[in-house]
């Protein structure tokens, strides 16, 4: 690896095969231009300006082997400030490819551009890339597939096809004008128009259903979807109509296989499944609907649905009209029970990698808020005359303005950041019991957690109920974590750890706080940096639901974050 990483400059522009001295595996560089800009498509029988991806919607999918490196000249032909993050790559040691904007790089400014550049150590199965700058990730995202070695093969039988399948979210607006409305007013953000498959509604919106994403199937075979939550704010119930789902991997980490009718999954995350076309031949729907874990809480109730057609299938009746397709059952919006049973399903392949003996015993508390103004105002929207807020441990993240976390940490710039994010909440209370109301505004700050290298590390993260209770998709970058186990209500440090799955626990790097209960997980932090730990609902990372880690340098060059790559972009 080190070979290659140091090597790789030499090749810029050329898109060659690179042999390892060894001759053993051969890695790829894959080079690719990334052009952000506007393009008017047409949903919902509207056309409105988007920003895109070299004018894809949604945008290209990267396709790698495991070890490969990828070399992205992104340039912002567009309007707004903009970062590309490569969503549960590791990035080890590198953390200036990571992407997101003031905590490990400046925004690329209109006009600019950066290069990212990473190699894929040690990963394989779907994940994706997004915008990390505002909401511009509603229409900036795409796919990134990463296959095993060449010469290796999936731990299940080798699918006929296989198709990624990216959940999205539409607007029929500017999102970053929803997110702009929703900062003055303090209020929670317009809900979207509707969920999309691969950028396409689909035929329940009443408008025209000829785009509706089609997934070709020849009857009897066995194929792999890679399910994608690119949706902003919105964790999401996914099934297919007279098809059972055998889920293999998810955040790219392979699973021990499992059978479900529905899938539940939160933006941020990946769940890959094999399906087989068992069924008579004909055209059925592939849906997916909110799983709203929040009481009270507005939210877009539509459903967006492809077809999985089999190819020997008639497409019309008779008399010419369409075939209907068979709509698959999907649990009402509030049912978390059957999205936490769908969650306590899942198993790794990690038998012996999870680390025992924890030095970092952390325990987060993750909340919304509310603030209270002194006087209505039209800055004051929330209810009863409040803005919302959200917090871990009580601090509500503030990203800096005129620099990076980590150009400030790499420059020796004070006044950027503090170290001192409380590794336990500074007041305990009943979580998820009744909350004062004199508890529900958090502090603000820009606060870190100092890790030492090769330090292994668990992670409480308690839901709460100020203001409302809800499901919070966590994500780390970074890293990927073994999730030890969950429950309801407040974590008893006594009595929970005990059932805690230390032997088979799956892998991710997105995992849900139950509504109204607790998820602990576990990492060894051998990847030095400034890694971002938030809420992927944007709508809660906006409100300051993250905090970062700092991972120390370990000893000598290879334990080191490595020098800024050149371009990196300034504030
Ligand atoms: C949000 O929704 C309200 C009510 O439907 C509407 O008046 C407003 O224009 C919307 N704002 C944006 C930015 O879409
Ligand atoms: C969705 O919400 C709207 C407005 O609250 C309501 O009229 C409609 O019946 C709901 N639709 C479904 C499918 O629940
Ligand atoms: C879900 O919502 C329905 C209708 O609002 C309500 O009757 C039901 O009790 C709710 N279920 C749960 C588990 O909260
Ligand atoms: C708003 O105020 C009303 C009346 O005082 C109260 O019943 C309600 O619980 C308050 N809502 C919130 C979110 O504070
Ligand atoms: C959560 O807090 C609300 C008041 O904000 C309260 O009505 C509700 O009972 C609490 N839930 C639980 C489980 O205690
Ligand atoms: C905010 O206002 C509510 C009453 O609406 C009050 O109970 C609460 O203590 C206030 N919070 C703060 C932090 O002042
Ligand atoms: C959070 O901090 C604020 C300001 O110090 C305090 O008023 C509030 O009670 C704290 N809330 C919690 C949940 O610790
Ligand atoms: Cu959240």
């Amino acid at each position: 690896m080190e070979i290659h990483s140091k090597k790789y400059g030499l090749f810029l522009g050329l898109s060659l095969i690179f042999t390892f001295a060894a001759g053993f595996a051969i890695a790829e560089i894959h080079h690719h231009e990334f052009v952000i800009e506007p393009k008017a498509v047409s949903r919902l029988c509207r056309t409105q300006q988007i920003m895109t991806v070299n004018g894809q919607f949604p945008g290209p999918t990267l396709e790698v082997h495991n070890g490969d490196t990828l070399v992205i000249n992104v340039k912002n032909a567009g309007k707004y400030d903009i970062s590309l993050h490569w969503h549960g790559v590791r990035q080890l040691r590198n953390p200036w490819a990571d992407g997101p904007e003031y905590v490990t790089q400046c925004p690329i400014k209109p006009g600019g551009s950066y290069t990212y550049r990473f190699t894929i150590e040690n990963q394989e199965g779907t994940l994706w890339w997004h915008a990390h700058s505002k909401w511009l990730r509603a229409t900036v995202y795409g796919a990134l597939i990463i296959y095993p070695k060449l010469g290796y093969s999936y731990p299940f039988p080798k699918p006929t096809r296989e198709f990624p399948l990216i959940l999205g979210e539409w607007w029929n607006r500017d999102p970053m004008q929803v997110l702009r409305q929703s900062m003055i007013t303090g209020a929670a953000p317009n809900v979207s128009d509707a969920y999309t498959i691969n950028g396409q509604p689909g035929d329940l919106y009443g408008c025209s259903n000829k785009d509706t994403t089609i997934f070709p199937v020849e009857a009897g075979e066995t194929i792999l979807l890679r399910i994608i939550n690119a949706a902003l704010n919105q964790e999401l119930f996914f099934a297919i109509a007279n098809h059972q789902m055998t889920v293999v991997e998810a955040d790219a980490a392979y699973t021990k296989p499992f059978t479900t009718n529905v899938v539940m999954i939160g933006p941020g995350q990946t769940t890959n499944v094999l399906v087989t076309a068992n069924q008579p031949p004909g055209r059925y729907y592939i849906a997916a609907t909110a799983y709203a874990s929040a009481p009270g809480v507005a939210f877009d109730n539509t459903t967006t649905t492809a077809v999985l057609e089999y190819k020997s299938a008639a497409c019309k009746t008779k008399n010419g009209s369409p075939i209907k397709p068979i709509l698959p059952q999907l649990p009402f919006w509030n049912d978390t029970n059957t999205a936490n049973a769908f969650t306590a399903q899942f198993r790794g392949i990690s038998e012996g990698k999870v680390p025992l003996e924890i030095h970092e015993n952390l325990f987060f508390t993750v909340s919304l808020g509310l603030i209270n103004c002194s006087r209505p105002s039209f800055r004051c929207q929330g209810p009863n005359n409040t803005r919302f807020t959200a917090s871990m441990n009580n601090v509500s993240f503030v990203l800096p303005r005129r620099n990076s976390i980590l150009q400030a940490l790499y420059q020796n710039t004070p006044g950027v950041f503090t170290t001192d994010f409380p590794p336990v909440p500074p007041v305990q209370f009943d979580y998820t019991g009744q909350v004062s109301r004199a508890m529900w505004t958090p502090s603000r700050g820009t606060k870190l957690y100092k890790l030492k290298f090769g330090s292994h590390v668990q992670i409480v993260l308690q839901n709460t109920n100020i203001s409302s209770i809800e499901d919070h998709p966590m994500h780390l970058h970074g890293y990927q974590f073994f999730v030890v186990g969950s429950g309801k209500g407040n974590f008893n440090p006594q009595r929970d750890p005990a059932n805690f799955n230390l032997v088979d626990p799956p892998v991710r790097n997105t995992v849900g706080t139950t509504p109204g209960g607790w998820v602990a997980i576990r990492f060894v932090a051998d990847n030095p940096g400034v890694w971002l730990m938030h809420c992927h609902l944007d709508v809660h990372i906006g409100w300051g639901l993250a905090m970062a880690f700092l991972v120390e340098n370990g000893f000598g060059e290879l334990n080191s974050i490595q020098v800024p790559p050149p371009g990196l972009p300034q504030c």
